[in-house]
């Protein structure tokens, strides 16, 4: 598991007793992370195909990625793009198997596709979603054909756009959920 805070960023070791499938979580690990400014979102992945897990933090310097040493430590954080976005997917969704990220611009300010190539750089390109009322966001093949489709809970649902192969989604098709499934902007249950 890990989370950053601030600056910080903090590791713990999952394992498994024997006979439960609930993975029991060690005590919290801290790194200072020389990142300036605030962390608006953070995501995990190998970048640049080294075998070992990276870091993807976007802050308001824009996009930067700490490679792993392997050995639990990072580099600095080195800003591979300069956009400022809020949130942080990671995927290979162009299938070329290199993983590549989809973020959306600081205060739903458009959304972004940035392709991986696979040594810690990434080409940009701006992207249509319709991600109003936006309320939480996801990417899995949702559909079995091993691209990473993109799913959106908003306040009309639940908003599923399908991978085209390249890393573009084909129109969102919206379903109905459960009132009791809505959650308002800071997490709480709407009323029913
Ligand atoms: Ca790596
Ligand atoms: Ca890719």
């Amino acid at each position: 598991m890990a989370a950053v805070l601030g600056g910080v960023l903090l590791l713990s070791n999952a394992a498994w007793a024997a006979g439960c499938s609930i993975p029991i979580f060690g005590q919290p690990r801290q790194l200072n992370l020389d990142i300036v400014g605030t962390v608006y979102g953070a995501a995990i992945g190998d970048f640049n195909n080294d075998g070992r897990t990276d870091l993807a933090v976007t802050s308001p310097a824009g996009i930067g990625i700490l490679f792993g040493t392997g050995q639990g430590g990072f580099s600095a954080p080195q800003t591979v793009l300069t956009n400022v976005c809020d949130t942080l997917l990671v995927a290979d969704l162009n299938g070329d198997g290199k993983l590549d990220l989809l973020a959306r611009g600081e205060s739903g300010s458009g959304w972004w596709l940035f392709l991986g190539n696979g040594n810690g750089a990434f080409a940009s390109q701006a992207i249509a979603l319709d991600t109003s009322y936006l309320i939480a966001e996801a990417l899995s093949d949702l559909n079995h054909d091993g691209k990473p489709d993109l799913a959106l809970i908003t306040t009309d649902g639940l908003r599923v756009s399908l991978n085209r192969g390249d890393g573009s989604f084909g129109p969102a098709v919206t379903y109905s959920l459960s009132p009791g499934l809505h959650r308002g902007p800071g997490g709480q249950r709407l009323q029913q």
